[in-house]
């Protein structure tokens, strides 16, 4: 006898037990996990995943860009199912929650459902994201973004990793290449559950998140090419030193970011000095740009400021720079069916929640400029992700996946009477 899906609640233990089973594959000595997009330890993440979701009773098929979609049954198959997930990739010193957390919670879901013998209208899904990180494939969110139109297929396939691989050779390498082409795999709603990877529901002492958009993001590859020479013999006057201008350009970007404070953020993640040798003044330099805010006029300023001052310090020192742009995200707003159907959910189990926007970019911020989407967070340790100490509670995954499971049924038509859902 089916319960009634309103007083359904995850098996925490079973979810946290999936993540740090899954947390084994890229293990790090520092406790985190590095599995980047496509590599051998992604491909051994996603076999895992598969099998679970076999085992769960779903179907999985794979897109073109090797998103997985593992699909539970509704009474009515002609419904677009209501899914959610996230990325199994990581950082090269990742955590173990950061993505992981919101593929598993949806798994969560499903086991629930099965426990409980619910059957929904609508199908469920749950999904693994291909590439959301963009440390190994540049940019992030790709595949969720070629699924919602927002990148060509084959300009995704053509980007290469700094060590030359091409992401869709690696896509096939690793065996999930799929032939469902991406974008065309029907969805009525889209759930994403995950940590906050910031400090303000801990500060705040609330579990929950609502998560109502998304700031705005734009990344840069910066060159600078000046001429490697003598490190003793060179006057300074007369050194094109790449280095020395591309330290200032850094600099820079912090100083724009600190500048239109408190929202602003800049950062300079990568830095290849080349000849990289102690004793020769470096020719050339290449780095990363990310700079982000809630507002797309400040991000705008912010790029302009950034293009005048690296001009101005490549004429200082004598060397050339060239500033190419390789991603702009506008700032985005979630569903209100969905944000309220979280919100809703949150209410319903008792849970104190709070409106936020996500300062990180999501899969879920691609999809939804093509389906109505929703996020969940919940709070991890001082904020820290990107990080091998990244933490999160047994106690706080359990709460924000109990969240997922009640927003997920009350667009599934899992719960009737329920004023967001899609399926009436
Ligand atoms: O960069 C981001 O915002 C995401 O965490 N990958
Ligand atoms: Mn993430
Ligand atoms: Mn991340």
């Amino acid at each position: 006898m089916a319960t009634t899906s309103g007083n359904l609640r995850v098996d925490g233990a079973r979810l946290w037990a999936s993540i740090m089973e899954m947390a084994k594959i890229g293990a790090l000595p520092g406790g985190g996990c590095g599995r980047l997009a496509l590599t051998d330890d992604d491909k051994r993440g996603r076999d895992l995943f598969a099998s679970w979701c076999e085992q769960a009773g779903c179907a999985v098929t794979v897109d073109e860009m090797g998103n997985m979609f593992a699909r539970r049954p509704g009474r009515n198959p002609d419904l677009p199912p209501v899914a959610a997930g996230s990325h199994l990739d990581t950082q090269p010193h990742g955590g173990k929650f950061d993505g992981v957390f919101g593929v598993l919670a949806a798994l969560e879901a499903v086991r629930t459902l099965n426990d409980a013998g619910v059957e929904t209208e609508a199908p469920i899904e749950v999904i693994n994201w291909t590439n959301e990180e963009g440390s190994r494939f540049a940019p992030g969110m790709i595949a969720s973004g070629v699924f919602a139109g927002l990148f060509d297929r084959d300009f995704a396939y053509g980007v290469r990793s700094p060590e030359g691989e091409t992401l869709g050779d690696e896509l096939a390498r690793i065996g999930y290449r799929g032939t469902e082409s991406c974008g065309e795999h029907p969805l009525g709603a889209l759930f994403e559950a995950h940590i906050e990877q910031g400090p303000i529901l801990e500060a705040e002492g609330v579990p929950i998140g609502v998560v109502s958009g998304a700031q705005g993001q734009r990344w840069y590859d910066v060159e600078v090419r000046g001429r490697d020479s003598h490190a003793g013999t060179t006057p300074m006057p007369a050194r094109k030193d790449a280095l020395a201008a591309a330290a200032r350009m850094a600099a820079r970007v912090e100083d724009i970011a600190l500048g239109k404070a408190p929202d602003a953020v800049g950062t300079v993640g990568q830095f290849d000095v080349s000849p990289n040798s102690r004793n020769t003044i470096p020719g050339e330099v290449r780095f990363s740009v990310d700079i982000r805010h809630p507002d797309a006029g400040v991000l705008a300023a912010m790029d302009a400021e950034i293009r005048d001052s690296f001009t101005a310090i490549a004429e200082r020192g004598d060397v050339e720079v060239t500033i190419a742009q390789i991603w702009e995200k506008p700032p985005i707003e979630f569903d209100a069916r969905c944000v309220k159907a979280v919100r809703e959910a949150a209410a319903g189990l008792g849970y104190a929640h709070q409106d936020i926007v996500s300062g990180a970019g999501h899969d879920a911020c691609q999809v939804c400029t093509v389906v109505p989407t929703g996020m969940i967070f919940v709070p991890c340790e001082d904020g820290i992700s990107h990080n091998e100490i990244e933490s999160a509670t047994p106690e706080a995954l359990e709460m924000g996946c109990n969240v997922l499971l009640h927003a997920m049924l009350a667009m599934a038509g899992g719960v009737p009477e329920t004023s967001g859902s899609l399926h009436p």
